[in-house]
């Protein structure tokens, strides 16, 4: 639709990447039944229709990954548009380097466990500040750096520089992670989920969201809310962002989260939107029914928001446990991030957000989600987050 701004970024995008397509205009005498098949949640413009498939809401970035290689690109992202060959060779060079290094070794060290001979010198802090980077090199190539046959030395080393530091594991080796969250919320859950499944460290600050500190206000300026994650000292905001940023950082610690083909993530990303437009607003909202009656009469396109996710999830999974597939993946954190309020939910009024004649995959889902380790190690206790409901509920109450 001509005068559509949604309508207008999508050119944008399509006219600075230089690609030309075909335009249909939509919506002047109703909505063609074209648009109806390919955008049948929102019944909305902007639709882009790439090979036959069509991407709703996050097209852009779609635009970019799809077209990665054609200039100029729109979002910024470390390695991106490198062919596989000049990656091949990349490696290749870094090879050599390694093989280099282990001659090094033997010449410096003179047969003691350290450059620096028996205790750690400065070549080995050097060295030893990417010992994270050699382990994520081993995941993304598959084959380690300092291998026990080319390098038995660096191979044996990076093992003893190990144990001299706690704290190299964690990726990121160097960076520091620091959460702003508040333990109830989840939308900061969604962050510690996604840091909990990539195996990250971070230092966990709670918030008095009701005495907001001076780091919340200056590093979330705008919406002043958790979660905010600092990264070496720069704030990102907004759980899907910043799920989809330490994914993209991290790519090589952990679980990958989002999924590698771009349509797949250009969906991940719509059902994400869904999640917080359609499930999680109208969810909250019912919390302001006065009787049962009152916020089952609310939570109507809750239900019907279920309902959609239901399919949502069967087309994502596609019959794997997760949306991710065998292992979770973005959606699954995102959603995840409810799984404790789903829990609470029942707890108080023995409602079921998910129930298993509606839908019995996304239930069976929250169970499969909520025993797996990473989720237990970050998931609110249940009876606190009952209480903290409940007490949330008398204050709006008494206020009104
Ligand atoms: N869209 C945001 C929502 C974040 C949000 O609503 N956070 C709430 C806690 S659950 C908050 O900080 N509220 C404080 C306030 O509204 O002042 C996200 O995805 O991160």
């Amino acid at each position: 639709m001509w005068a559509s701004p949604y309508v207008m970024r999508v050119k944008l995008a399509l006219g600075f990447k230089g690609l030309s397509y075909e335009y249909v205009e939509d919506l002047f005498s109703g909505k063609s039944e074209l648009l109806l098949k390919s955008n049948p949640v929102h019944k909305k413009v902007p639709v882009l229709l790439h090979n036959g498939k069509p991407v709703c809401e996050i097209i852009v970035q779609y635009i970019d990954e799809a077209f990665a290689g054609t200039a100029p690109s729109l979002v910024f992202a470390v390695g991106k548009g490198k062919t596989e060959e000049e990656k091949a060779e990349g490696l290749k060079q870094t090879l050599v380097a390694a093989e280099n290094m282990e001659a090094a070794f033997k010449e410096i060290s003179k047969g003691k466990p350290f450059f620096g001979g028996d205790t750690v010198g400065y070549l080995d802090v050097t060295l030893g500040a990417l010992v994270a980077w050699v382990y994520a090199a081993e995941k993304l190539h598959g084959f380690p750096l300092f291998d026990a046959t080319r390098s038995p030395l660096l191979n044996a080393w990076v093992e003893r520089f190990k144990e001299q530091n706690t704290n190299w594991t964690m990726a990121g080796g160097g960076d520091e992670l620091k959460l702003l969250g508040m333990w109830a919320s989840p939308f900061a859950l969604r962050v510690r989920l996604a840091l909990s499944f990539k195996g990250l460290r971070y230092e966990y600050i709670e918030e008095d969201l009701g005495n907001k500190s001076d780091l919340l206000l200056t590093s979330n300026p705008v919406h002043k809310k958790v979660p905010v994650l600092i990264h070496s000292g720069k704030p990102a905001c907004e759980s899907q962002v910043i799920v989809q940023y330490l994914d993209e950082v991290f790519r090589a610690t952990g679980l990958s989260l989002l999924p590698a083909d771009p349509y797949e993530r250009a969906m991940a990303r719509f059902w994400a939107a869904f999640i917080d437009d359609k499930l999680l607003a109208s969810w909250a909202l019912a919390a302001r029914g006065k009787t049962m009656e009152e916020k089952m009469e609310l939570l109507k396109p809750t239900f019907a928001a279920v309902e959609t996710l239901e399919a949502a999830f069967r087309e994502c999974s596609k019959g794997k446990p997760f949306f991710g597939g065998d292992n979770v993946g973005y959606l699954d954190v995102m959603l995840g991030g409810l799984v404790a309020w789903v829990h609470a939910s029942e707890a108080r009024h023995g409602l079921k957000i998910f129930d298993p004649s509606g839908s019995p995959l996304l239930d069976a889902w929250v169970e499969r989600f909520s025993e797996l380790d990473e989720t237990k190690a970050v998931l609110p206790d249940i009876k606190r987050l009952v209480e903290y409901a409940n007490m949330r509920e008398a204050q709006a109450a008494a206020t009104n």
